[in-house]
């Protein structure tokens, strides 16, 4: 088989409520579709480079995916063959993840199979999701209790925002609503000096905290905070720009979590997660606040790397999707067969055509 045509589309979408990300506020969501067809098959992709987190522009991802679209459509060769050759060391990371997972859903399609049974034939069951805590103080505890009564299996609070001491009481106050039976992931997103990381695991020491992602401000000081604490530490901003097989140094951390979006696509996450798993670290899946087309994509992701509890739970801020019926992702788990097998239309009302070939 080879690529006989491509369409790239873009969409928005807004979100429901306001996100505050780094100091921007964002109110919808922008990112670009790549519809690749072949053999009366079609595959989509989604590249959607967020603002604050990805170096390139949505101009800039418009203008690479276009570009590579042009070059498979334009030679003889099969999807497989056309990745590596289309994909070079500047492709974006957001447009390596649109020209990856069309050609992988485009070759599930043409065999009647899900993107998932390509990447792990044995993988089935059920992928437990990280509910994501956000708001102010009382209204995060009061969410808490719910995931917990919804049977979530992991729950992720942001800190950082507030003063030490607070974020320690509010921690402090989920942990005590969560229990023993949901694990409780944080993330500081880089905010703390080593003296701040230090009060705030002292302040907690008597949480049960699955880990905190990038507790310290300045990243070369991890190994020792990790040393010294006993807080299990998560890698996320380090992640990106850096090989796989870079990651040898990090054996201190206890998990990496894995954006494709920000990354550069599966194949690069795939090696990630095999990496990881060498070195004892757990591989964590998460989403970008992607559409349901990238979402569906990391669905697959999560189960073929292990199936830890996955950071999909970005989608419920979507105030609609370019799918339908869109996806179901308001429970503490994904029945991964059911969500992966149900027929589902592409919008093409909320789709604005920029080129097609
Ligand atoms: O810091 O982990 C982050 C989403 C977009 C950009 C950065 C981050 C996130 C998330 C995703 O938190 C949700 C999750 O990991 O559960
Ligand atoms: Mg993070």
């Amino acid at each position: 088989m080879r690529i006989s045509g491509f369409g790239i589309y873009r969409y928005a979408l807004p979100f429901t409520e306001p996100l505050t990300l780094k100091g921007t506020t964002l109110h919808g969501r922008e990112g670009l579709l790549l519809r690749l067809t072949g053999d009366d098959s079609e595959g989509w992709g989604e590249a959607a480079p967020l603002p604050g987190f990805s170096r390139e522009t949505l101009d800039e991802a418009t203008d690479q995916l276009l570009e590579a679209s042009e070059a498979m459509s334009a030679t003889g060769r099969s999807p497989s063959e056309n990745v590596p050759a289309t994909l070079g060391a500047t492709t974006a990371p957001s447009v390596r993840f649109a020209v990856e997972l069309a050609t992988l859903n485009l070759n599930a399609n043409r065999r009647d199979a899900s993107a998932l049974e390509l990447l792990d034939t044995n993988a089935s069951g059920l992928l437990p999701v990280n509910g994501l805590l956000s708001g102010l103080a009382y209204e995060v505890v009061a969410e808490a209790r719910r995931m917990r009564d919804a049977g979530y299996r992991a729950v992720k609070l942001k800190v950082g925002g507030l003063p030490v001491r607070e974020d320690a009481e509010l921690v402090r106050d989920v942990g005590g609503v969560l229990g023993d039976g949901v694990s409780l992931r944080l993330d500081a997103n880089r905010a703390w000096s080593f003296d701040e990381a230090m009060e705030f695991a002292r302040a907690t020491r008597d949480v049960h905290i699955e880990y905190v992602e990038e507790p310290l401000a300045d990243a070369a000081l991890l190994p020792r905070f990790a040393e010294e604490v006993n807080v299990p530490v998560a890698l996320d901003e380090s992640l990106v720009g850096m090989e796989p097989e870079d990651l040898a140094p990090h054996g201190y951390a206890w998990a990496i979590v894995l954006k494709p979006t920000l990354l550069g696509g599966i194949s690069h996450t795939l090696r990630f997660a095999d990496q990881a798993r060498r070195l004892g670290i757990t591989p964590v899946i998460s989403a970008a606040y992607e559409c349901g087309i990238g979402t569906l994509g990391l669905i697959s992701l999560s189960v073929a790397i292990g199936g830890a509890p996955a950071g999909l739970d970005t989608y419920r801020r979507l105030a609609g999707d370019v799918l339908i019926p869109p996806l179901e992702l308001h429970s503490p788990t994904i029945d991964v067969r059911s969500m992966l097998e149900a027929t589902r239309s592409v919008d093409a009302d909320r789709l604005e055509l920029i080129a097609s070939f």
